[in-house]
């Protein structure tokens, strides 16, 4: 495939931005290469600037459920635009959206829009700390929350991938206040809570994780984060910026039937524009300036184009309902994906929620960073490239999950999968 125009675009951005791209899990790092420079994009795919089209599956890193330029989002999206970019002033459109959200997800019951999952995670970890007073967090290693200092420490995405899971500029005080776990580890969790339970402000993780490629947490892991937390007085943070909305319309938790203390949302909730947000209990949220005292501010936050797209793919989901669809077209393509892995003879395992899903490349099961550092990331990387010659775009990491859109169909997975035998067979691992 002629990438000339790419290559071209990656040099030009290379003087001007750190590693030519503004956010590194873009780069390629771990598959090798040069990225890809996109025109534009329409429904299911992508085309770059050499007029390459590709199947995607990156949907943004998980915003664009609904493909890209969905009619419904454009045209909120242009009647916004009719009215004004940004007022630094309330509007009603912030409240519509944390309607849609209260209404969504069921342990949410007040909510704070800000404009990035990492400034939700990065506020939800704050409003922790000034509610309980303590100042112990836990996370799991191969669980991402974005770049906030105090959850660099063993991340997953592209910290994993790019192996600065403890990033330099992170202070040893603040990696001090940070206890690592391992996922999906009870006797772990437990022993931690004995020894450190009653200064653990909150424990935060990803209820089913996208960040060290799809690990579901097991239901006795689930159980067991609820009732340590409830038990010793420390918050229960769902981080769902990925599962909110992905995994069904009320998120992991819905799935679990585990009620958090608080969650934090973002990617879907912005129908790709820059939204994020935290939410949880009504004790805890009105603990936030200017209702209470802990402080958290955005110039753009509830900016009023990102509301409105948001609101308009989340009434897409909640009125049109697409998750049947989405199950049945995700279902044929894992099972497309794991048949062509198998007539290949290649170790791997399939692991899938709804419309997000990893091929490791590894026999499983994965269900913990140790295990996810063990795939075979050159033979990833072999099969990534060979996908991506062939018009379809993956996740360049195998540490991130694939997202299918509602309007990916019968002929894109037939493509894919397709495609994914010849580069299976042909490359092996
Ligand atoms: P953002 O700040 O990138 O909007 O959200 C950070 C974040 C928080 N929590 C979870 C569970 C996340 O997955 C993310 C961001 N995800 C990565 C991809 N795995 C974003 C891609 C990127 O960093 O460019």
């Amino acid at each position: 495939m002629k990438r000339a125009a790419s290559k071209a675009a990656f040099e030009r951005a290379k003087k001007l931005i750190p590693g030519g791209v503004n956010s590194p899990a873009r780069a390629f790092g771990a598959v090798g290469g040069e990225p890809v420079f996109i025109d534009r994009a329409d429904g299911a795919y992508l085309f770059d600037l050499d007029g390459n089209r590709y199947i995607d599956y990156i949907g943004s890193w998980g915003p664009m459920i609904l493909g890209h330029r969905h009619p419904v989002v454009l045209a909120a999206l242009e009647d916004a635009l009719a009215r004004g970019t940004s007022f630094g002033a309330p509007t009603e459109a912030e409240s519509e959206l944390a309607e849609l959200l209260i209404e969504a997800v069921p342990s949410v019951e007040k909510v704070r829009l800000v404009s990035s999952g990492t400034e939700a995670t990065m506020s939800a970890i704050r409003l922790a700390r000034g509610f309980t007073g303590r100042d112990l967090v836990v996370k799991f290693a191969g669980n991402y929350h974005g770049h906030v200092d105090s959850l660099l420490v063993a991340a997953g995405s592209s910290a994993a991938t790019l192996s600065v899971p403890n990033s330099p500029g992170v202070t040893a005080g603040t990696s001090r206040d940070t206890l690592v776990l391992r996922y999906n580890d009870v006797d772990g969790l437990a022993e931690a809570f004995s020894r450190h339970g009653q200064r653990i402000a909150c424990v935060i993780c990803e209820p089913i994780v996208g960040n060290m490629g799809c690990v579901r947490g097991s239901a006795a892991f689930v159980a067991a984060l609820r009732e340590l937390c409830s038990r010793y007085g420390a918050l229960l943070a769902f981080d769902e910026v990925m599962t909110g909305f992905r995994v069904a319309y009320g998120g992991a938790q819905s799935l679990l039937g585990v009620r958090p203390d608080l969650t934090t949302l973002g990617k879907i909730v912005g129908g790709g524009l820059p939204v994020g947000a935290y939410g949880g209990r009504a004790d805890v949220m009105d603990h936030v300036l200017p209702a209470g005292k802990v402080f958290q501010a955005g110039t753009l936050s509830g900016n009023p184009l990102a509301t409105a797209a948001g609101i308009a793919t989340l009434r897409y989901l909640r009125d049109q309902d697409p998750y049947p669809r989405l199950e049945e077209t995700s279902a044929q393509l894992a099972a497309g994906l794991e048949s062509a892995a198998a007539q290949a003879g290649i170790p791997h395992c399939l692991q899938r929620c709804g419309s997000m899903m990893t091929l490791f490349f590894h026999p499983g099961p994965v269900t913990n960073w140790d295990a996810a550092a063990a795939c075979d990331t050159e033979a990833f990387a072999r099969h990534f490239h060979g996908l991506l010659d062939r018009g379809v775009y993956m996740p360049c990491s195998q540490y991130e999950a694939l997202f299918v859109s509602t309007a990916h169909g019968p002929g894109e997975i037939e493509a894919t999968v397709s495609a994914a035998r010849e580069v299976l067979r042909g490359r092996g691992a």
